[in-house]
């Protein structure tokens, strides 16, 4: 019994070491721990993605400079896919994606245009597409389709 437990406790740790040793998969980062690997847009987006929470930790966030395609919210600490800037969805935790005075001065980027509200950015594929997207419905406005 001792001897199949020394097994078991030899090939946890062996296994453990070959799993430090492991780079991730391509996208991939390590968390804290050396094992576990976690796709990089999962970085600091306010989820909990590693089993330690590194992903997610104050410190690592606050330094972390956002993957390509990704932006800080004001907190300074979550990254948030740059096109959910001003789309009309929360994202930030602190809201700040979506703040009126932010977003009124934000350009949307290309593809995407603004609602005649001067603050939501939507597809420009969805412009006169039937479905309102725009918060004012001005996406479907019958004058500019
Ligand atoms: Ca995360
Ligand atoms: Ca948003
Ligand atoms: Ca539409």
């Amino acid at each position: 019994m001792a001897n199949f437990l020394l097994i078991i406790f030899v090939y946890g740790c062996f296994s453990l070491l070959l799993a430090s040793a492991t780079k991730c998969e391509r996208n991939h980062v390590k968390c804290r721990d050396g094992i576990q690997c976690v796709f990089h847009g999962f970085l600091c987006d306010g989820l909990n993605n590693c089993d330690d929470q590194s992903d997610e930790d104050e410190d690592f966030c606050k330094a972390n400079i956002c993957q390509d395609g990704y932006v800080k919210c004001q907190d300074n600490l979550q990254c948030v896919r740059a096109i959910a800037l001003c789309d009309g969805y929360h994202s930030c935790r602190d809201n700040s994606d979506e703040d009126q005075d932010f977003c009124r001065a934000t350009k949307c980027k290309e593809p995407y245009e603004k609602c005649k509200d001067g603050l939501q950015c939507v597809h420009y594929a969805f412009k006169c597409d039937g479905d309102y997207d725009c918060r004012d419905q001005s996406d479907e406005d019958e004058d500019a389709c």
